[in-house]
């Protein structure tokens, strides 16, 4: 039987359930700001909850969202994303985003940088983002 599942596992390798792609990052400077996007795919039948972002290259990392009221725009700490099953979601310019506040170093174009992604379903993943102007 173990043999069976074996071979299965190697015909039909599980796929992963998040799946995170093109994360990048804006350049900046020492003990200024900047924000992380990525896209997050849920290929999972059940939903799934990001909840928490950590990172060395800031002092204090956290998860934004972009509002407007009448005239004003603005952005706020959220607790958490939820990603539903079958669908992905994209932090972007001008809407979810992933703080980093008081960078340790300068950020320049073409720094790398790690991130641990805290997901309620899947746990933990880690990316690498690069750091480049917006399109
Ligand atoms: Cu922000």
């Amino acid at each position: 039987m173990s043999i069976l599942i074996a071979i299965l596992f190697v015909l039909f390798p599980p796929e992963d359930k998040i799946n995170i792609k093109d994360a990048w990052m804006r350049p900046s400077s020492e003990k200024m700001a900047t924000a992380l996007y990525f896209v997050i795919e849920n290929k999972s039948e059940t939903a799934d909850t990001l909840f928490q972002v950590d990172s060395d290259l800031a002092e204090r990392v956290e998860i934004h969202e972009t509002y407007s009221e009448g005239e004003m725009m603005g952005m706020r700490k959220v607790n958490f994303i939820v990603i539903s099953a079958k669908s992905s979601f994209e932090l972007k310019p001008g809407a979810h985003h992933v703080m980093l506040m008081k960078l340790k170093n300068d950020i320049k174009d073409g720094d790398k940088g790690e991130f641990i992604l805290h997901f309620k379903q899947v746990g933990e993943i880690k990316i690498t983002a690069i750091a480049r102007k917006p399109k």
